[in-house]
């Protein structure tokens, strides 16, 4: 198998960390330009996203919740969807999604040419951003992980997404704002498989 990852994308951190906790051997293709005209991946993804997955039967599998619940289905180590909890970390998983592809919606109008930018398309994303913070908190509330006293993949997920948003949006210091996501992802980053994929500043 080979995994198709930049370095930056919150979707395919949480793959990765997904391969290192269930010690799912796995080569990584770091790709440096999703626009470049020769790019692999739409071969493997029509969508020419990351992640994308290939199969040793040379299929490519996307997006980053299918791979999630395939990895998981593969090895009974470490076990990150639990079968009575399944809709839960699912729920977590996209709400934790949905907040990284509204962080990605602000980032990228505001990278538009200032007289192109629609203020109020950024600042309806930034509300989804905040709310989903919000709701996370909430959710989570004095639990030591998500599901309770189960690690899942809902950590990873949320995990990832914090990471993602301190990097895109440092102004918004969640980590004051919510002490309890904060508390989550410091136990997170003791773990090698967060330290490993640490998206570079
Ligand atoms: N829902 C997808 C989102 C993947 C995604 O949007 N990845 C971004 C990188 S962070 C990407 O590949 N963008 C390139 C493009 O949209 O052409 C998943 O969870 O895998």
């Amino acid at each position: 198998m080979k995994l198709f990852v930049t370095q930056g994308s919150p979707y395919a951190r949480k793959i990765r960390v997904v391969l290192a906790e269930k010690r799912i051997d796995c080569e990584i293709v770091m790709l440096a330009n999703l626009s470049d005209p020769d790019s692999p991946l739409p071969a493997f993804n029509p969508l020419g996203k990351v992640p994308t997955l290939v199969l040793d039967d040379g299929s490519g599998l996307y997006d980053s919740p299918v791979i999630a619940a395939y990895l998981d289905s593969k090895t009974p180590v470490a076990h990150l969807i639990p079968q009575a909890s399944h809709i839960e970390v699912k729920r977590w998983e996209a709400l934790a999604d949905g907040i990284c592809d509204a962080t990605v919606a602000v980032v990228m109008e505001g990278r538009r040419m200032p007289e192109k930018q629609d203020s109020a398309a950024a600042e309806r994303q930034q509300l989804k951003v905040e709310r989903g913070l919000r709701v996370m908190a909430h959710d989570l509330g004095d639990s030591k992980w998500c599901l309770g006293e189960a690690f899942s993949l809902a950590d990873i997920a949320v995990g990832c997404t914090l990471g993602y948003i301190s990097l895109r949006m440092p102004a918004l210091a969640w980590q004051e704002q919510y002490p309890n996501l904060a508390r989550l992802y410091e136990q997170l980053m003791k773990r090698p498989s967060f330290q490993n994929t640490v998206p570079p500043g």
